[in-house]
């Protein structure tokens, strides 16, 4: 919807530059005209753009209470911002681990170099998950592009978001907020599975890193 605003607009002041670059040229007028004011002129030019503002402002406000609370979540995932590294909580099963970067030396075949994690975050598809996000040190941000989201993490603070996840793979998002000399080696790595595989990945896992 901008890109179709933002173009007419474009083309609209494109267009009316050429009219009086040429209208208006030297050659065309030898003596140059000396008006300063038009006020319907300038009402005109104040309530188009205050009106196209307006026709942007409500669905902006819209998507921004759809992306603020999740709705009717299945399952809570908490994620904590460290100086370096992430750690998740799943709450409703007791279970919380830390997340480190692979480092270049230990990098298997076919692993992502910069984004591989020691324990990723496993999580179902067609799920809505509620994403609680605050920070134990500095300001991180928590963003997956693949999913739509950045999220600052701030100590202190918690905030809230959300994903739901339609299709099964492995997804990678990086620290956004620079957060210190290991900004760079803080991924995140999210791998959506089926929800019978979620289960069985929760039952190991709530032995592995039971709270
Ligand atoms: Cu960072």
């Amino acid at each position: 919807m901008l890109l179709v605003i933002i173009t007419c607009v474009a083309l609209a002041v494109l267009f009316l530059l050429i009219y009086i670059v040429l209208k208006f040229r030297a050659k065309k007028n030898p003596v140059p005209s000396k008006t300063t004011h038009d006020p319907i002129l300038e009402v005109v030019w104040t309530l188009i753009p205050a009106i196209i503002l307006l026709g942007i402002a409500f669905p902006s406000f819209k998507l921004l209470y759809f992306m603020d609370r999740t709705y009717e979540p299945e399952m809570t995932l908490k994620v904590t911002g460290h100086q370096w590294y992430w750690s998740y909580e799943y709450p409703e099963a007791k279970i919380s681990f830390d997340s480190y970067m692979i480092q270049d030396i230990d990098l298997k075949p076919g692993q992502q170099r910069l984004l591989e994690v020691d324990h990723e975050v496993v999580v179902p598809i067609e799920t809505n998950i509620r994403i609680l996000v605050t920070s134990a040190d500095v300001l991180h941000s928590w963003a997956m592009p693949a999913l739509g989201i950045k999220q600052d993490t701030i100590p202190g603070r918690l905030r809230e978001t959300w994903m739901r996840i339609l299709k099964k793979g492995t997804y990678y998002g990086q620290c956004s907020e620079l957060c210190g000399i290991n900004h760079a080696f803080m991924p995140i790595k999210i791998r959506a599975v089926s929800k019978q595989e979620y289960e069985q990945w929760l039952h190991d896992a709530k032995q592995k890193f039971a709270d």
